[in-house]
């Protein structure tokens, strides 16, 4: 993972600063390459704790083609809250304090920051509670899990980009075609958040499988590690599936920016030393990437620098 350190080193050292959509401002750099032996151990961040089982229910979440929060709220994953709950603030139904550019204010203002995390947790209660305001609110348009697993077609069909790709591994393994891609510009306008995570690539060569992801935005302290985490695991569900061995994982990233409000923390994390990668366990009885639950999933050996918290841009 000392490619991660290294890449956070090339921002801070080449970056430039430029202004963003959430007004929090970033340092920049535009195109880049990691590349992950899977082989050599699963690629979870050990420089800071990394919350593997929200990286876990957040890639189920997509597997079902789900794309309510409501789902990732049950299980106590919280990473997507903010987009649902932004759409509620806009609405409306909504007749609490104003939350206008509510992530932007409440990282300057510890007050106001009380005062959202406290609607914030109404929402979440009433997600759960009431099935109305769930699918009203907790929905956050056609995302993810419906681009990879009903993408709209001609005539109201839709394509199973995951479950096609997955045919096309095992049945014509050399195909150069083995592609999903969530970026739907028909549908980018009626999405929370467009994917940032815009298209993967996978490729057979020598009896292992390999995924390269196209990241079109990448927040390298807070997302990235996720994103790592999230497709290197996807990987591995995809080649077990398929009777591989898991070969590389190659991230390719466009706009990699640090947040300035970050900068403190990576620092911390740059005078830590890796440590070394834990290991993926995958129940033995499930085949199919559509069964598994989250206990089906587990990592071994994972013994990280402690967490260090940041605010997450909205
Ligand atoms: N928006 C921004 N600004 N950055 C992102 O990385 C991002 N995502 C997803 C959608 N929008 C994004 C959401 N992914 C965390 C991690 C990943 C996220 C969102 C939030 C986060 O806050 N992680 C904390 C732990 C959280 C917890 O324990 O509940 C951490 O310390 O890692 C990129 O796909």
């Amino acid at each position: 993972m000392e490619q991660y350190l290294t890449l956070c080193k090339h921002i801070q050292e080449t970056g430039v600063m430029k202004g963003d959509r959430t007004g929090t401002g970033t340092k920049s750099v535009f195109g880049y390459q990691m590349r992950f032996d899977l082989s050599k151990g699963f690629p979870l961040l050990t420089t800071k704790k990394t919350a593997f089982r929200l990286v876990v229910s957040e890639l189920l979440w997509f597997l079902k083609g789900d794309t309510n929060v409501k789902t990732l709220i049950e299980n106590n994953n919280h990473i997507w809250d903010e987009w649902a709950f932004e759409k509620w603030v806009k609405s409306e139904s909504y007749q609490g304090p104003d939350m206008t550019n509510f992530g932007v204010r409440a990282a300057k203002d510890l007050a106001f920051k009380a005062i959202v995390d406290e609607q914030m947790e109404i929402f979440c209660s009433k997600i759960l509670a009431d099935e109305q305001f769930a699918s009203d609110f907790g929905d956050l348009g056609p995302v993810y899990g419906r681009q990879w697993r009903s993408w709209p077609a001609k005539d109201g069909a839709t394509i199973d980009q995951l479950q096609n790709l997955i045919e096309q591994i095992k049945v014509n393994p050399n195909s150069r075609r083995h592609i999903i891609t969530a970026w739907n510009p028909a549908e980018v306008d009626e999405m929370a958040l467009p994917p940032c995570h815009t298209f993967m690539q996978f490729y057979v060569a020598e009896g292992k499988l390999s995924c390269q992801l196209y990241q079109r935005s990448a927040d390298v302290f807070l997302g990235v590690p996720f994103n790592i985490a999230s497709y290197a695991l996807l990987t591995h569900l995809i080649a077990k599936e398929c009777h591989l061995e898991v070969g590389e994982f190659v991230h390719t990233l466009g706009d990699a920016h640090l947040y300035v409000n970050h900068m403190d923390q990576v620092e911390t994390q740059l005078k830590r030393t890796p440590r070394e990668l834990p290991t993926l366990i995958l129940s033995a009885e499930k085949e199919s990437i559509f069964d598994y639950e989250l206990e089906d999933i587990a990592i071994e050996g994972y013994d990280p620098h402690p967490r260090i918290k940041a605010p997450i841009a909205v």
